[in-house]
């Protein structure tokens, strides 16, 4: 068993999780934010058997596209020195993969 956290972007969410349901894969998603942007984004945790993670980053490369946000970073980001706007490329998703010692539902 795995678990595959996915942090994805918001607009992409609605998509993601139509395709996983319909796949009959099992998701919860919960609100998160950047840390570097600052900007809400959903966080997917997906546990699944080993042999269908493929499968299910498949789906989410197929729903999360990349984008270009302009952003200007908090200060303390850029050492202390006045942080101009500029472009950072966010995306598709950041997906972790974990090996799930014990699964239940009681
Ligand atoms: P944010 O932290 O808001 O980062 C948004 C985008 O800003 C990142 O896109 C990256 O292009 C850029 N970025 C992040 N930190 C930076 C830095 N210190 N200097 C310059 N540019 C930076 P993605 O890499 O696609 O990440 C999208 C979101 O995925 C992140 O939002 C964060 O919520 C999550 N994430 C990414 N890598 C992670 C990691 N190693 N651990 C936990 N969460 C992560």
């Amino acid at each position: 068993m795995k678990l595959i956290l996915a942090i994805v972007q918001h607009d992409d969410s609605a998509k993601l999780t139509e395709a996983l349901t319909k796949n009959k894969i099992n998701v919860t998603k919960l609100a998160s934010t950047g840390g570097f942007l600052r900007a809400g984004n959903v966080t997917f945790l997906i546990g699944t058997e080993a042999d269908r993670v493929e499968s299910v980053l498949e789906i989410i490369k197929d729903k999360c596209k990349s984008r270009t946000e302009v952003t200007a970073p908090a200060p303390m980001y850029m050492g202390g020195a006045t942080a101009w706007p500029f472009e950072v490329v966010v995306g598709g998703a950041t997906v972790f993969v974990l090996d799930v010692d014990r699964f239940e539902k009681v």
